[in-house]
C-alpha cells in the first residue's frame, strides 16, 4: 500500500505511535510518506520505503496565525497526486483530519481514489475537541473520515459521548511497544549510575501539561522520600515544569529531584527506574506507562481514562482515584519496600505488555484495518 501519515512531529504520544507505525509498515514493504512540518522525532534520518514531506507554512506579516492547516492540505494534496497514495492516515483529529478532507476535496476526481483514516489519540477528543472553538470542526472532520480508530475503549466511548458521530464506526487499536527496544536487560548504563547506591528511582515522563498533574507526581515522591532513600527523575518539558520545580522546593525534595528536560530515547532511562508515576486526570491510554511496563517498571497511576486498560491494578502496578496522593504514595511505598513484591510486579509488567500490546500484533491490526478501509 501507499500510505500518507500526518501527525504532530514533536514530543508526544500520538507522534510517537504514528512514527513507529509508519516505520513498521515500511518494514513490511509498504511505501510510507510522512507529511508534517518537521521530521518526526522518532524517525531516524533514512529508512528504505520511508519518505518525509515537509510542510512549509511560509511567513507573511499579515498572518499573525499562519494557516498551517491549509499548507498541510496543499502538501497532502500534492503528495497524494504525485505518489498516488491509497490512504491518508492522520493522527490526532485536528487539524489533520480537517486538512485531509480539504486535500481530498481538491482532487479533480473528487478524491474517489484516496481514503482517509483518522486515529483519535486523546486530548483531540477529551479536551481540545470539546473547546467551543473546535467542537463543530472536530465533529465534522471525524464524520467525514472514511474510518476511525481510537487508542482505547475509554476514548471510543468519549468520542460518542462528546460528538454523537452519526454513522461512525470506531475501532479500538491500542498503542504498542517494540519488545526488543523496551527491555531493561539491554541497557547496562542507566540513570541509576548517577544515583547514590540503595536509592529507589521513581520516574515521570510527559509534556508537563496541566492534565498530567505533575504536582501530584512531586507530592507522591515526597511521601516516598520520607519512607525510604529515593530520587525522582522528571523527563520532559512543558507549561507545568516550573510548578513542579516549585512544589519540589516547597516540599524540601528538590535536591532529590532531577529535571532532565526533553529526551527522545526513553527506553534506556526507563531501564534504570523502579517505579513510574502517572497520576494524569484523563489519560486516554498512557503510552509512557506502557513503555514503562514493558521495561519491567510497575506503574502507579490514576484510575481514570484508559489507564485501567493498560495497568492491571495489584498485578502490574497500582491505580487509585484521581488526586488520591496519599493512596498512590502508600501503594508506591508498599511495592518498593518488598523486593519480592517488586520483582513479581516487574516480571508481570514486562510479560503483560508483551502479550497484550506487542507491535507485531497492533501493526497487523492496522494493516487489516487499512485493507477493510480500501475494500
Ligand atoms: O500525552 C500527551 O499529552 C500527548 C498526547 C498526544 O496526543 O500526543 O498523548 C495522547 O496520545 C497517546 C498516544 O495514543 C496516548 O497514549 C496518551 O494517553 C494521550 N494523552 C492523553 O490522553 C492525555
Amino acid at each position: 500500500m501507499r500510505i500518507g501519515i500526518s501527525c504532530y512531529p514533536t514530543y508526544g504520544g500520538s507522534g510517537a505511535v504514528a512514527t513507529e507505525l509508519g516505520i513498521a509498515l515500511a518494514g513490511r514493504g509498504h511505501l510510507v510518506h510522512f507529511i508534517t512540518y518537521q521530521q518526526p522525532f522518532r524517525l531516524p534520518s533514512f529508512l528504505p520505503r520511508v519518505f518525509f514531506h515537509e510542510v512549509d507554512v511560509g511567513r507573511y506579516p499579515l498572518f499573525e496565525y499562519p494557516p498551517y492547516d491549509l499548507a498541510l492540505a496543499v502538501r497532502m494534496h500534492e503528495v497524494v497526486r504525485t505518489h498516488k497514495l491509497d490512504l491518508l492516515h492522520v493522527h490526532y483529529a485536528i487539524p489533520h483530519a480537517t486538512s485531509a478532507w480539504i486535500a481530498r476535496e481538491m482532487l479533480e476526481d473528487g478524491g474517489s481514489g484516496v481514503r482517509i483514516a483518522t486515529t483519535l489519540h486523546g486530548t483531540d477528543i477529551t479536551l481540545v475537541g470539546q473547546d467551543p472553538s473546535f467542537h463543530a470542526i472536530t465533529k465534522f472532520s471525524i464524520e467525514r473520515s472514511d474510518a476511525l480508530t481510537a487508542v482505547s475503549e475509554y476514548l471510543k466511548r468519549e468520542t460518542f459521548n462528546a460528538f454523537g458521530c452519526s454513522g461512525c464506526a470506531v475501532e479500538v487499536i491500542h498503542n504498542f511497544i517494540d519488545p526488543d527496544v523496551y527491555d531493561r536487560r539491554k541497557y547496562t548504563t542507566t540513570i541509576r549510575d548517577q544515583v547514590q547506591a540503595g536509592r529507589k528511582v521513581l520516574m515521570h515522563i510527559s509534556n508537563f501539561r496541566p492534565v498530567k498533574r505533575v504536582r501530584d507526581v512531586v507530592r507522591i515522591f515526597a511521601h516516598v522520600a520520607r519512607a525510604m532513600p529515593s530520587v525522582l527523575v522528571m523527563v520532559g518539558d512543558g507549561p507545568d515544569r516550573v510548578t513542579a520545580e516549585k512544589e519540589a522546593e516547597a516540599l524540601g525534595v528538590s535536591d532529590q529531584t532531577m529535571f532532565l528536560g526533553r529526551l527522545d530515547a526513553i527506553a534506556p532511562l526507563l531501564a534504570g527506574a523502579d517505579l513510574f508515576l502517572l497520576p494524569t486526570e484523563r489519560e486516554s491510554f498512557g503510552l509512557s506507562a506502557l513503555e514503562a511496563l514493558a521495561c519491567g517498571v510497575p506503574v502507579i497511576g490514576a484510575r481514570a481514562g484508559g489507564l485501567p486498560e493498560v495497568v492491571r491494578d495489584g498485578v502490574t502496578g497500582a491505580l487509585r482515584e484521581v488526586g488520591d496522593v496519599e493512596g498512590m504514595s502508600a501503594a508506591a511505598v508498599d511495592i518498593l519496600s518488598s523486593p519480592e513484591k517488586w520483582q513479581a510486579m516487574s516480571e508481570a509488567a514486562a510479560a503483560d505488555a508483551r502479550t497484550r500490546f506487542s507491535q507485531k500484533d497492533m501493526v497487523t491490526r492496522y494493516e487489516d484495518f487499512y485493507t477493510r478501509v480500501l475494500a
